[in-house]
């Protein structure tokens, strides 16, 4: 940006909360301490092949043991809110039964000292971390696993309630359901079209069945849900490519949006669906379930799908998304425009966050809507103890622009939550992608705020974005 379109300051409004993000399995480490049991991260993640390099979550970012020096430097940050997600198999092991004290006091003495730095603690109760019995049970395409999610929300309601005012029960469904069961790229790397649409719906039954506990449990409580949302835009205008990206904008967004927010599938994804199920797994009331009223809305963004139809003779595997995360749709083309990637190959593209945003707002929900993740990935070097992440940090600032716009275009949204606090497991990607605004050296855990962590700070310091 030249002297020539100078960029105003932006002021957000007051509250606004500004946050950072972790999720348990990717920072927290100590896998066998504190009597906490395998989830399927484990499991997967110790299966040669699964993730790159044989990376493991077994010690990730050591958290479990340094969670007093990392809330201190969330609190250098400025940060007014932390979201983090509790780890079902720490808190309960195996999935069923009682309560395990000590993975419970782990999560007491984070958000204690949460609290203590006026931070507002921000508890997601499933990033992903399914505790192993209740995937040999059937997983998530097994219905009695929404059950079993509500009695752990319940369990960790009454441990943790008076002292978290922020809930939301699942982080991206769409990821546990369709890179879990579709794909296979993510645990428990099972590969049916089927298998993949029975989880997400018993996921939003789990959520709904959650709100519900949740509830019960603590009225007071500020309920939500946090969807990975992608505008979806057809490569070109031609009838065909709108067919596709109509397909593929149902399979990433309206599967949830509309059962969680309307109370209904989307005709038209029923539709494409056909030959891969016939919504029997869908029972007379769950819809009401899954649709339990909530208070917020949150919203994980990172990129745009730009999707194309089949070409005959075009093999799907030549694309660059997995095929058989789209059931019914394995043939849509994903298409590169040849803008700006970051290092996982995603398209940096801040206006969709306004599109996003809008749509959800426009379409769906007065409620408050936040931000619950954006970032990026980017090869970080470190020189002189530094790292200097100018990349990362115009990132961040392109997508506060957005987000600052989308409120006023009169989105309600609450607050913003990068992605993240920390380098940390990346999933498939084990620890060969770096997200964090603090940079995290696994040989010797020492944490090194990046250039993007300083000016997060600034950022959150004027409650805005300077002028540039
Ligand atoms: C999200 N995709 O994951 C998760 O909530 C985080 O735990 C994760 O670290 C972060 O985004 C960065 O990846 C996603 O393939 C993983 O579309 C994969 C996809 C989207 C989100």
């Amino acid at each position: 940006v030249g002297v020539l379109d100078p960029r105003p300051e932006l002021t957000f409004p007051p509250g606004f909360l500004w946050g950072a993000a972790t999720a348990a399995y990717q920072v927290e480490g100590a896998a066998t301490e504190g009597g906490r049991t395998p989830s399927i991260w484990d499991t997967f993640s110790h299966t040669p092949g699964r993730v790159r390099e044989g990376h493991t979550g077994d010690v990730a970012c050591d958290h479990y043991h340094r969670l007093r020096d990392d809330v201190a430097l969330m609190a250098d940050l400025g940060l007014t809110s932390y979201r983090f997600s509790v780890s079902w198999p720490r808190v309960q092991p195996g999935g069923t039964g009682p309560a395990n004290p000590e993975g419970l006091d782990f999560y007491r003495r984070l958000i204690d000292e949460l609290l203590t730095h006026g931070i507002e603690p921000w508890l997601t109760l499933y990033h992903w971390d399914l505790p192993q019995p209740l995937e040999d049970a059937g997983g998530w395409p097994a219905r009695d696993t929404a059950a079993r999610f509500a009695d752990y929300t319940t369990l960790v309601a009454d441990a943790l309630g008076d002292r978290v005012r922020y809930w939301t029960t699942l982080n991206e469904p769409w990821c546990s359901a369709f890179l879990g069961y579709g794909s296979g790229t993510h645990a428990p790397g099972r590969s049916d079209g089927a298998d993949a649409v029975r989880a997400g719906h018993h996921l939003m039954l789990g959520h709904g069945l959650a709100v519900q506990a949740l509830r019960a449990a603590r009225p007071e409580a500020e309920v939500g849900v946090t969807v990975n949302l992608y505008p979806v835009t057809p490569a070109t205008d031609a009838p065909a490519d709108r067919d596709a990206a109509r397909r593929i904008d149902a399979l990433a967004n309206r599967f949830f949006l509309d059962p969680l927010l309307r109370g209904a599938y989307p005709p038209d994804l029923m539709a494409d669906l056909r030959e891969v199920t016939d919504f029997g797994h869908v029972r007379d009331g769950d819809l009401a379930v899954i649709s339990s009223p909530l208070d917020l809305v949150g919203i994980n963004y990172y990129s745009r799908h730009v999707v194309a139809a089949p070409v005959e003779g075009v093999e799907p595997e030549a694309y660059w998304r997995s095929p058989s995360c789209w059931p019914g749709s394995e043939d849509v083309r994903f298409v590169s425009r040849g803008v700006p990637v970051t290092d996982m190959n995603w398209e940096i593209d801040a206006p969709g966050l306004v599109e996003t945003l809008r749509r959800v707002h426009d379409e769906y929900t007065d409620l408050p809507l936040y931000v619950t993740e954006n970032g990026s990935a980017f090869v970080d070097e470190v020189a002189d103890g530094r790292v200097d992440d100018a990349d990362r940090l115009a990132y961040f600032d392109a997508h506060l622009r957005a987000a600052h716009a989308a409120i006023g275009a009169g989105v309600p949204l609450r607050g913003y939550f990068a992605w993240s606090l920390m380098d940390n497991f990346e999933w498939a990607w084990g620890y060969t992608k770096r997200f964090g605004m603090i940079y995290v050296d696994y040989e010797s855990q020492a944490r090194i705020p990046k250039s993007s962590a300083r000016w997060y700070a600034e950022v959150i310091r004027r409650n805005g974005l300077a002028a540039q």
